[in-house]
């Protein structure tokens, strides 16, 4: 049955990776159904108490999905950063830099490995929205009574239109065997600068679930395929420890989307001195680290580049895991 209807008009085939014009005109059936009852883990930032009930939600299902987080008028500056940042990225052959063609993260494009010297990432998400959700963040990272977590990137990933693949199912970091503590050791704060439909790519997420419940030679269940979140408002913050399952999808509409990101580790993952991630790369312009509040200088002490500093060294042997992303490259290619 073709769904041709339901497609946004003006759909800009020329700017498509799909290598089938025909195909793309029709949007399966299943793309228009989500398992998750996306409700059940969101709640709004201006709801009384809601660091609670947010908290209850992430212990359950790794994920949180806080609305009312960004204003418009915030929505449409970082979409503007974005939208030029990935023009910077994307070459004509569109060929992505994630498992499929089309799929980019921003986070490798950039010699520092982060979108956090870009003003409007840096003073919409990692002070604005990093504010609001503070107090979250304390509770989330909370160990022993005590809150204890830096901030370690930006980043997130985009899905131009046209890409038909549903991405490899995945978590972004390699789990020791009987490791799946709290506080979790990475966070990824993805920001919906756009409304995420059934129709534009939104993540899926597979709630409490790693790959520690997964053997991958088995067939991934129907409903994690099709756990979707959608509909998910504009302004709203998906806090996800990233290791619950999650992928990409099909992005049927004429729009690129976005799902920009700051990133948090634990202080207990920083502990580990691990050398392929730390030191974390100095990604922030001191000048702009200067202008940042105090709770916020905090988390990011570790990422102030001092001025005149040579850029970090992009030598592809020896790339850092923001930078080669071999957490994702490597782990979810099936063979
Ligand atoms: O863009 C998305 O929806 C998810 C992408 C993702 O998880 C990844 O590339 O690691
Ligand atoms: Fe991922």
């Amino acid at each position: 049955m073709s769904l041709d209807h339901l497609k946004p008009p003006g759909d800009d085939r020329s700017r498509s990776p799909s290598r089938s014009p025909r195909d793309a005109d029709k949007v399966p059936l299943e793309s228009m159904d989500s398992t998750l009852d996306v409700a059940k883990y969101m709640i709004s930032c201006k709801t009384r108490c809601w660091e609670t009930q947010a908290l209850d939600i992430f212990r359950a299902a790794g994920f949180v999905v806080i609305s009312e987080v960004l204003s418009e008028h915030q929505c449409q500056e970082v979409l503007s950063a974005c939208e030029e940042v990935a023009a910077q990225i994307v070459g004509p052959e569109q060929w992505g830099n994630r498992s499929n063609r089309g799929r980019y993260s921003f986070g490798v494009a950039s010699s520092t490995g982060s979108i956090l010297h870009v003003p409007e990432i840096a003073g919409n998400l990692l002070v604005q929205a990093g504010l609001v959700l503070h107090p979250l963040l304390e509770e989330i990272f909370s160990k022993d009574g005590k809150a204890d977590f830096l901030c370690y990137s930006g980043g997130g990933d985009f899905v131009l239109p046209g890409v038909k693949d549903y991405q490899f199912l995945h978590g972004d970091m390699p789990m020791a065997p009987g490791d799946d503590r709290m506080p979790p050791p990475f966070l990824s704060v993805n920001f919906c600068v756009q409304p995420l439909t059934a129709l534009n790519g939104p993540i899926r997420l597979v709630p409490g679930k790693t790959e520690r419940d997964w053997d991958r030679r088995q067939e991934e269940p129907p409903e994690w395929r099709s756990s979707r979140l959608f509909p998910c408002p504009a302004g709203a913050a998906l806090l996800r420890d990233v290791r619950i399952l999650h992928a990409g999808t099909p992005n049927w509409s004429a729009a690129t989307r976005f799902l920009p990101s700051i990133e948090y580790i634990s202080g207990g993952l920083r502990a580990t001195q691990d050398e392929a991630m730390f030191p974390p790369s100095r990604c922030i312009p001191r000048g702009l680290y200067e202008t940042l509040p105090e709770p916020i200088q905090i988390l990011c002490r570790e990422l102030v580049a001092e001025q005149g500093s040579e850029p970090e060294n992009e030598d592809s042997e020896n790339l850092k895991p923001w930078q080669s992303r071999y957490w994702h490259g490597v782990t979810y290619e099936r063979a």
